[in-house]
Order: C-alpha cells, then structure tokens, then sequence
C-alpha cells in the first residue's frame, strides 16, 4: 500500500509539473560531485532554500509565492563548510548566497571608491572598507571554497522545477548512502495548478474575480526516503505561524515520512528560537540577546547540533 502510494507520486510528478530540460546534465553534475568529496572522506550536505513559485499561467505573468528571505539557506552552507562538509545548494534564483548575503543590502557602487586623490583621472577602483568592513574576511573564505571545489550552486524559481530537481539530487546523492545530508530548509508551496488546467495566456480582468482552485502538491519528502536516498540522514524543516500547533505537527511529519529530524521554528522568532525534534529527543536552540549582539548566528547552532547526529547516524549505520 505504502509503495502504492510512493509510485503514484513519482507519477504525479511526471505528469503534472513540467520537467525542467536541464534536469538530466543536473543530475549527473550533483552525482558526480557527490562521489569525488564521498571519496576523499568527505560527507555532502543537500541545502534548499528560499521560497517556490506557483506560476497560474503557463507564460506566467502572475505566480504565488512562498516566504522565506533565504538567509538560513545562505548562511547554512557556510557553517557546513567549516564542519568540512560540500554543500549543493539549491536555492531560488536571485535569492541569498553564501558569503554575499551579508552585503546583500549594500549598493555596489557605494562599496567602491577610486585610489588616490586623483579621483576618476587615475580610473584605478579600490573597495572602501568602511562600508564593507569584513570583505576581506568573506573573500578569503570564498575563495578556499571555490579552489576546494566545496560548492555546488543548483537554481530554481518556480515548483516544478524545484521538485525534479530535488528528486534528481535525491537520486544522484543516494550513491553516498549515509555519508548525504539532505536540509530542507526551502519554503515550498502545499498547493499548485496542475499543468493540464494552466490557462496559456494571461487571465483577463475582463472575465470578472478570479476563482482559484489549487491542487494539494505531493508529498515528496515519503519517496525521498524511502525510495529515492533510503540511507540518507534526512532533515525537514516545519514552519508555523501558530506556535502552540507547531511541535505536534513535527512529530506528525517524524511519524509519517520516518526521517531523522525535524527543525521546528515560528515565522516570527524563526532567527532566535527553534526546536530540532528526533524521534527520541527534543533539543531547544536559543540565540540570546548577548548572542545577538556578538553576532551569533542560531544557523551556527542547528549545524552544529545536525553534524553531531550526523556522526552518530553514521557510526549506527556502520559507515
Ligand atoms: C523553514 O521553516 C525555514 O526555517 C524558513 C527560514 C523558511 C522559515 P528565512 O528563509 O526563513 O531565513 O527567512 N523552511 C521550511 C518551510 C516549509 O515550507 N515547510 C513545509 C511545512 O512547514 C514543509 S515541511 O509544511
């Protein structure tokens, strides 16, 4: 019955989201990254992150979408790095990056000035450091990333698109076995329009109110693991606006899809406050006004707590 119902989203999937044309050359890149880090002894870490675009017209003019800023998919990566993980990082288009996100507000031309007095005559430009003060820092880390080969971008904008190619990381990940993390970090829509009822063309006012009838999406987290990545260290996140629901709806999800851990967390206090719930415990993390202003980020925290069940994982699984 279980499987049933597994096979009937893949179908799902296949008929009524459209298939990205790159989804096959993607797949063969995350896989082929997976397998060099995986065997120099280095684990891989799956990140999505920002919200999914539900477009209502096949030449989209408008779309739903979900909130998320992106910065706990941004700023992931980079504690990830550091616990000597490689990183895919899924994310939204034009949404927050690893090591740009904190200048993400700063105007470009702001951020530069010429050299010297002879100002514009000279045309050599120089970074002002008072308004990037830790660009030095940032590059720096960048840059070992990079000659590392520790991360690999993924985009995508709207739904469909984000769902095959996460089937697809799922797939090229499972390679690894329990050496893949997948943190779901990314603000995905429950609901869609198929594309068989997508209107071509943009809906006219002149038609009268636009009446919506939105189709629930498919639970992908149930044949991520147990079909497509069976022995991967699976994360989900669990978002809610009403905190007194939040945690029951977390253990919902542990019992339903049985993946290791969810990271539970209220839209508001989302940057200061969440709960990481495993089938056995319950671990509350908190960034103090003191964190705060130290700069202390609560992404330093759900890594750091993720990695050590990680290790734990793998040493059960024998890997
Ligand atoms: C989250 O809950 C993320 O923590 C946030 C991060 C999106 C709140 P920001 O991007 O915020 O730093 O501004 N992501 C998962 C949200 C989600 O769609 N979860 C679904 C659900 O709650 C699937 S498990 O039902």
């Amino acid at each position: 019955m279980a499987n049933l119902r597994v096979s009937s989203i893949d179908g799902k999937l296949a008929e009524e989201f459209a298939v990205p044309c790159h989804v096959d050359e993607v797949k063969e890149k995350m896989a082929a990254f997976a397998s060099l880090h995986a065997a120099a002894g280095r684990r891989v870490v799956l990140i999505t992150s920002g919200g999914t675009k539900v477009p209502l017209e096949s030449r989209t003019v408008r779309f739903l979408d979900n909130f998320s800023s992106g910065r706990r998919g941004a700023s992931s990566p980079e504690y990830f790095m550091d616990s000597g993980y490689a990183v895919i990082f899924l994310h939204r288009h034009r949404s927050l990056y690893p090591y740009t996100r904190v200048f993400s507000t700063i105007n470009m031309l702001d951020a530069l000035m010429f050299r010297g007095e002879e100002e514009a005559s000279s045309g050599e430009v120089v970074v002002n450091q008072q308004v990037l003060p830790n660009i030095a820092k940032a590059l720096r880390r960048y840059q070992e990333v990079k000659e590392g080969n520790l991360l690999l971008p993924i985009e995508f904008s709207t739904l469909s698109e984000y769902l095959h190619l996460l089937k697809a990381a799922a797939q090229a990940l499972s390679a690894i076995g329990p050496m893949a993390m997948f943190y779901l970090a990314a603000a995905v829509s429950d609901f869609y329009i198929p594309a068989s009822e997508m209107p071509e063309h943009k809906i006219q006012s002149s038609n009268g109110p636009l009446q919506l009838s939105l189709n629930m999406v498919p639970k992908i987290l149930s044949p991520l693991v147990k079909d497509w990545a069976p022995q991967a260290f699976v994360i989900s996140f669990k978002l809610e606006t009403d905190a007194s629901i939040l945690l029951d709806k977390a253990r919902r999800a542990l019992d339903t899809y049985r993946h290791q851990a969810v990271v539970a967390n209220v839209l508001d206090s989302r940057r200061g406050y969440v709960v990481v719930v495993t089938p056995e415990t319950q671990a509350e993390l908190i960034i103090s006004e003191e964190d705060a202003k130290n700069e202390v980020e609560i992404e330093e925290r759900i890594v750091s707590n993720l990695t050590s069940a990680h290790d734990k994982f793998i040493t059960q699984q024998g890997g």
